[in-house]
């Protein structure tokens, strides 16, 4: 009982402060605060102590007791999580981390393409509003007030005469109404349409193009068109031209290129026709001119519209619409 508390404390302590492994952290703990173990014994000793020494030592041997437990604690948890990550050396061979880049979803890809496809060809791009007037969506496309594209089945009302565009011809629309002949735009965009099913979806992208000058024949947009499909597919992919209707054009044309799997064999596909619906298109109604006050007597022009989900489908192959909109990265990480 030479040493006094105070001092085992603090040769404890140095003790712990000069190991390095948890093994020799341990021996220390139980020799201290084992069960044979200095201050352990010392705390036995108590009693022997003068009866005026015997209170102070008590209470402060026990301190020092939880101390150095809690001390021994804390050191082992240093050493273990510094044990899970071995060090702070700096490997300077190892590859960096490369961030996680993001990339551009599939249909903005295919929208991107046609655009640039047709602005090489001397379009412009024209953007505007998705929420449109029945005026520019129906009244100035010749689409009369009992026309069934018309419907309340087809179309989104925001109020009586306000309307979710339905295509993105409202926009060409405005062009015209602001500049004179030529014209040559492509108007990208979302549009609405109140239906849904398996091949339908409320909304869904589109581009569709105009072209008016003096002289301008349905030889040109067959060129136009063929010039287009030749690029976004292959020179290959041969079109055809197949009477249609659309109260915007006139004649009117549904544009069908040969089938991209079964290269017009026929398959599952095409439903062994050999061929895919891929545009709408015509010549623009005199009707339309007259709306934007264009003279019908001069300029001539040619219009045609396509879906950017059903391009993207025929170029990649794929056979489900609702993919594009799932936004499941195992889909979207493919392009
Ligand atoms: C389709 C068919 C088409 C047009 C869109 C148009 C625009 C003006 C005047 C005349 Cl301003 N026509 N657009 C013409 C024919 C077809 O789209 O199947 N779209 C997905």
């Amino acid at each position: 009982m030479e040493k006094n508390i105070e001092h085992i404390k603090s040769e404890a302590l140095s003790e712990l402060e000069g190991a390095s492994d948890p093994e020799a952290i341990k021996a220390i703990s139980v020799r201290y605060l084992g069960r044979k173990g200095i201050v352990t014994q010392f705390l036995r000793n108590i009693s022997s102590l003068p009866a005026a020494e015997r209170p102070f030592a008590g209470k402060r041997a026990n301190e020092v007791k939880k101390e150095l437990d809690a001390a021994v604690k804390g050191i082992l948890e240093k050493l273990a999580s510094e044990a899970q990550r071995p060090g702070d050396r700096i490997d300077v061979s190892l590859p960096g981390r490369v961030p996680a880049r993001g990339s551009l979803h599939p249909l903005t890809q295919i929208t991107r393409e046609i655009c640039a496809i047709f602005t090489r060809m001397g379009f412009n791009i024209a953007e505007g509003p998705e929420v449109e007037s029945d005026y520019y969506n129906f009244e100035a496309l010749n689409i009369p007030k009992n026309h069934p594209a018309r419907d309340m089945q087809d179309t989104f009302y925001v109020s009586d005469n306000i309307v979710l565009r339905t295509q993105t011809s409202p926009m060409q629309i405005r062009v015209m109404e602001t500049q004179p002949p030529p014209v040559r735009i492509i108007a990208p965009g979302k549009v609405y349409r109140c239906d849904s099913d398996l091949t339908h979806t409320p909304m869904f992208s589109q581009v569709e193009g105009l072209l008016v000058d003096e002289n301008v024949s349905f030889g040109d947009l067959k060129g136009t068109l063929t010039a287009f499909v030749h690029q976004m597919f292959d020179t290959k992919t041969a079109l055809r031209f197949r009477p249609s209707f659309f109260p915007f054009t006139e004649p009117s044309a549904e544009v069908d290129i040969l089938c991209v799997m079964c290269r017009g064999k026929g398959c599952r596909i095409c439903s062994q026709t050999g061929w895919l619906e891929g545009l709408g298109s015509g010549m623009v109604h005199p009707a339309v001119f007259e709306n934007v006050g264009y003279d019908t007597r001069r300029y001539t022009g040619f219009a045609f519209g396509m879906g950017v989900e059903r391009i993207a489908m025929l170029k990649y192959g794929i056979d489900d619409l609702r993919k594009f909109f799932d936004n499941d990265f195992r889909f979207l990480r493919q392009f």
